[in-house]
């Protein structure tokens, strides 16, 4: 029979995440179906018909378990090599985040370790990282280059995060080009002859090779400029790569309004935006990605302006951050719960962002986020008893079975 179903998930609590619903979009006593990787069907399992579920290749029950969208981290440095501990304790004797990175350490430490280390290096420590969000539901997963700073290490990361991809059905990786994270030491008094390297020669080769899915620039005064971030910008328009900024996260740079003035699918961080870059993001509907765990890390005070983001309607995402310096984060259940606690978002609101509008953040709205016919079947089902639970509980761990693309992975 072409019609029937390959999969019917029965007796689940749907957690469907849609826009506009409250309650988490709630659908109690509930099934779910898919079809060629798809949601085919969902509704009240009283609504559900014998001859649907007679037709069913496969039948399942969830044990009346809550089912959620499969989470999405849209924002990770996850693919590097090294570790900065040892910039961990300078820090807990008082040395700052840009102190370090001003003295050749911070960022440019890890891109020397990322340089020297070789791609099955680079892949077997990022899988082992990418291990732990799987084990809680992250069915897709965003990973930014930008420890490389020079062409061929670029390259590198970009193919790694390609290659675990690929060999991985259970998750699915978006890669972002940040070559404009940090100034190369090599360029250390020739700031316009990285740039111009930067825009003449990598991204148009990473481009070319189809390495990236997106384009992300680090717009601060360790990082680029706001007329620097413009012209990267534009290259990236005129190549067809949709744009993400690193935006306002240790000043007010206006970094905010201005990935929004330009288009951009996310300005993630925020913690100094302006209402007028709010309202600009509110314009052009761009997400506004928060990263609690850079945050608590860097001790940081000044929050992201939660109320504004509200009150003007943007959307909001939450992400781990991922990165060996300022978010040494492997748990996006935890930055839920940070989000709640530290920002004052609702436990809706943090699954909201780390599912419907984690996928806006990646441009991959219409595909994923949700449990809606047509949605692909990345979903979570959860031993709980109420969603709130998943921002609520700090390193419990709920994730009971994870389906990607309609297929049961064997990470819970
Ligand atoms: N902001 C961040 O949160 C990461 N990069 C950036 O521009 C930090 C990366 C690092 O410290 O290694
Ligand atoms: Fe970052």
């Amino acid at each position: 029979m072409t019609n029937a179903w390959d999969l019917l998930l029965t007796d689940v609590q749907l957690a469907t995440m849609v826009e506009n619903a409250s309650d988490y979009g709630a659908i109690r006593d509930a099934a779910i179906a898919v079809k060629n990787g798809r949601i085919a069907w969902l509704g009240c399992m009283d609504e559900l018909t014998e001859s649907q579920r007679q037709a069913a290749d496969q039948v399942e029950s969830g044990n009346n378990q809550w089912l959620s969208p499969g989470l999405i981290d849209c924002h990770t440095h996850i693919i590097y090599a090294g570790n900065r501990a040892s910039e961990f304790e300078m820090r807990l004797k008082g040395a700052t985040y840009e102190e370090l990175q001003k003295a050749g350490g911070g960022i440019l430490s890890t891109v020397k370790a990322t340089r020297d280390a070789s791609m099955d290096e680079l892949a077997l420590s990022a899988a082992k990282r990418i291990a732990r969000l799987k084990s809680e539901g992250v069915t897709t997963l965003e990973v930014k280059s930008g420890y490389g700073l020079e062409l061929n290490t670029e390259l590198k990361m970009l193919r790694v995060a390609r290659q675990l991809d690929q060999q991985d059905r259970e998750i699915e990786l978006r890669t972002t080009f940040l070559g404009a994270h940090a100034l190369p030491q090599e360029y250390n008094q020739d700031r316009e002859g990285y740039l111009e390297i930067l825009l003449t020669q990598i991204l148009p080769e990473v481009s070319c090779q189809g390495l990236a899915d997106a384009v992300d620039g680090f717009c601060e005064h360790i990082g680029f400029s706001p007329e620097e971030i413009s012209r990267l910008f534009v290259l990236a328009k005129e190549l067809g790569l949709p744009l993400k900024l690193h935006a306002d996260q240790l000043s007010d740079l206006g970094a905010a309004g201005l990935a929004a003035e330009h288009g951009a699918l996310s300005a993630d961080h925020l913690e100094y935006s302006s209402e007028a870059s709010i309202k600009k993001m509110a314009m052009s509907g761009t997400v506004a990605v928060l990263l609690p765990g850079a945050f608590y890390v860097l001790r940081e005070k000044q929050k992201p302006a939660l109320d504004l983001l509200r009150k003007h309607g943007v959307a909001i995402a939450v992400a781990t951050d991922a990165n060996p310096g300022s978010s040494p984060v492997l748990s996006l259940l935890l930055m839920m719960n940070m989000a709640c606690t530290l920002f004052s978002l609702t436990a809706e609101e943090a699954l909201a962002g780390v599912t419907r509008n984690a996928a806006r953040a990646l441009g991959l709205g219409e595909d994923r986020g949700t449990l809606e016919v047509g949605k692909r079947a990345d979903f979570v089902l959860w031993d709980i008893q109420d969603p709130a639970e998943l921002a609520y509980m700090i390193g419990a761990n709920p994730c009971s079975r994870v389906y990607k693309d309609g297929l049961a992975s064997n990470v819970a």
